[in-house]
C-alpha cells in the first residue's frame, strides 16, 4: 500500500468500465496439493514436520524394494492426514507446514557502506524506537506473515487469467490469508492479533494504487492487455509485510514490469543505516527512467509516478511517517536502524501523476484520534467501537465489514470520516489509456544486514 504524498484537486472521476457481467468459473475447488517452488519454504530445511517419527515420509517418492524392510519396524501412520505441502487454493495454516515454529528468513543483503560509524541519532533515541527487536517473537512472526503472504501470491500467480474476476481475487487473497494464519478474524480482537494488513487492492492499467472491490459493485473481469498490481499486507501482532506484484498476459508488457521490478530492487539496495531519503530516491528516478517502453510502434519513457510513495511501517502503522518519491528530491530525513520499510515504486506510462479515481479504497482509524469522541448518530459511536474492537488503526475496506455481518454502516462511516475520526482513502488513477505497474518488498534494517522480509523466488 503506498502512501500518497500530496493532494491534487483534478476533478472528475476515471472510473474502469467493466467490460461484461461477471461470468466466470474461476476460483473453484481445491485441486489438489501441489509442491511449493524454491523460496516459498514449505519443504526447505527448515519447514516440513521435522519434529516427529515419520520425517522419512516428506521424501521425493515412496519407499519401495529394500525400505520395505524398514517400513515395517515404523511407528503406524497418524490417523490424520498430515499436510506436507499447501493446498491450492491455500489453505493449510503455516503452523501445520512448519511444525517446529520457526519460519525461513527473507533475502539477507549487506549494507553496502559501514554507515556505523557515523551515526547522528542519539543512541537512546533509537534505542527506545527500536524495542520490537527485542522480543524474541517479532522476527520470526515477521517470517511467517512474509510467508504467508509468497505462499497466498504463488496461487495469485497461478491462478489469475484474462475472464478472472476481480472480486474473486481478492477474497480468494484474504480467505487465503486467514486459513494460512489459521485465524478467521471473526470475533472481536482476532483481527488485530493477525490478518490482512489492508485492504486487498487490486489495480489495472491506469488504475495504479488503492483500488479494491466494494459490496453491490458491478464486478470486474481481468482481460488479455491488462496489466493488473496485486497490492496486501499480512499482519501478525500488528507488524505488517506490505508486498506488491504486477502480472501481465501480453508479452508488450515486459519491458514495464521488468522496470519497476528493477527500480524497486535498486531502491532497495541503495537503502541503509544513516542513508538519506534522497539518495534512495535517487537510486529509484535512475533506474527507472532507464527504460522505454513501445507500445504500438510508438516509444514511451517510463515514468516514476511523482504523488505517492515508499513508506516505513510501524507497529500497527502501515504509512510510519517517512515517505520515500519515486522522484529526485532533497530530503536528508535518514533511515535508521531497526526501522521497518516497504520499498515500492510504481511506473507508468501516463503523466506519472495520479488523481482520486470514483469511490473508496478503505478506511483506517486516525491513529492519534481521541478514543472517545462525541458523535451525532448513535450508529457512528457503535461503528466507532466495533472499529476498534475488530482493526484498531489496521485500514479496512467494506468487505471486511460485511464478512463481519455489519450493516447499514455508510452513515456511520461518512460521520467518523467528516469528525475527523477515520481517514478515508480514494482510489488513485493515472490517465485513462496508461498502463502502469508496481513491486514492493518490506525489509528490516537489522544491525548487521537488511533481511528483506517478502522476498521470493518470483521477484
Ligand atoms: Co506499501
Amino acid at each position: 500500500m503506498g502512501a500518497k504524498t500530496s493532494e491534487d484537486d483534478i476533478p472528475g472521476g476515471n472510473g474502469r468500465q467493466s467490460p461484461s457481467p461477471a461470468i466466470c468459473s474461476t476460483g473453484g475447488q481445491p485441486r489438489g496439493t501441489h509442491l511449493s517452488r524454491d523460496g516459498d519454504g514449505c519443504l526447505g530445511d527448515k519447514g516440513g514436520d521435522d519434529d516427529d517419527d515419520d520425517d522419512d515420509e516428506v521424501g521425493p517418492g515412496p519407499l519401495t524394494g529394500e525400505g520395505g524392510k524398514k517400513k515395517r519396524k515404523r511407528k503406524p501412520r497418524s490417523k490424520k492426514k498430515k499436510a506436507v505441502a499447501q493446498s491450492s487454493p491455500p489453505r493449510v495454516p503455516l503452523s501445520d507446514l512448519f511444525k517446529s515454529g520457526e519460519y525461513p528468513p527473507g533475502e539477507f543483503q549487506e549494507y553496502s557502506e559501514d554507515f556505523n560509524l557515523n551515526r547522528t541519532t542519539a543512541a537512546e533515541v533509537r534505542y527506545n524506537g527500536r524495542k520490537h527487536l527485542e522480543d524474541p517473537t517479532f522476527l520470526n512472526d515477521y517470517r511467517k506473515a512474509a510467508e504467508v503472504h509468497r505462499q497466498v501470491r504463488h496461487w495469485v500467480q497461478e491462478h489469475a487469467k484474462p475472464g478472472s474476476s476481480v472480486s474473486e481475487l481478492a477474497t480468494g487473497i484474504e480467505d487465503g490469508v486467514r486459513a494460512l494464519l489459521g485465524n478467521q478474524g471473526i470475533e472481536p480482537g482476532d483481527n488485530i492479533k493477525a490478518g490482512m494488513g489492508f485492504p486487498t487492492g487490486i489495480c489495472i492499467n491506469h488504475q495504479v494504487a488503492h483500488y479494491t472491490p466494494n459490496p453491490g459493485q458491478k464486478d470486474v473481469v481481468l482481460q488479455h492487455h491488462d496489466t493488473v498490481k496485486f497490492d496486501y499486507g499480512v499482519q501478525i501482532n500488528g507488524w505488517i509485510v506490505d508486498s506488491a506484484f504486477t502480472i501481465a498476459f501480453d508479452p508488450m508488457h515486459d519491458t514495464l514490469l521488468t522496470a519497476v521490478k528493477d527500480a524497486t530492487n535498486s531502491g532497495i539496495k541503495a537503502s541503509g543505516i544513516d542513508v538519506r531519503i534522497c539518495d534512495v530516491s535517487a537510486a529509484i528516478h535512475e533506474t527507472m527512467e532507464s527504460y522505454e517502453v513501445e507500445y504500438g510502434g510508438k516509444t514511451f519513457p517510463v515514468k516514476p509516478v511523482r504523488n505517492i510513495s515508499a513508506h516505513n511501517i510501524q507497529h500497527y502503522r502501515i504509512h510510519g511517517g517517512k515517505s520515500i518519491p519515486f522522484v529526485r528530491n532533497s530530503d536528508q530525513t535518514k533511515m535508521e536502524e531497526g526501522e521497518v520499510f516497504a520499498i515500492e515504486t510504481f511506473g507508468t506510462t501516463g503523466r506519472g501523476w495520479l488523481r482520486d479515481d470514483v469511490g473508496i479504497y478503505g478506511y483506517g482509524l486516525q491513529h492519534d484520534a481521541p478514543s472517545q469522541v462525541s458523535l451525532p448518530l448513535v450508529s457512528a459511536t457503535r461503528l466507532h467501537k466495533l472499529i476498534k474492537e475488530q482493526f484498531g488503526t489496521i485500514v479496512f475496506c467494506r468487505r471486511y465489514l460485511e464478512r463481519l455481518g455489519v450493516e447499514r454502516y455508510l452513515a456511520g462511516l461518512n460521520c467518523l470520516v467528516s469528525h475527523g475520526v477515520l481517514e478515508a482513502y480514494a482510489p488513485l488513477a493515472d490517465i485513462q489509456g496508461s498502463y502502469s505497474a508496481q513491486f514492493e518488498h518490506t525489509f528490516l534494517m537489522r544491525e548487521s544486514c537488511k533481511e528483506i522480509l517478502s522476498r521470493g523466488s518470483d521477484y
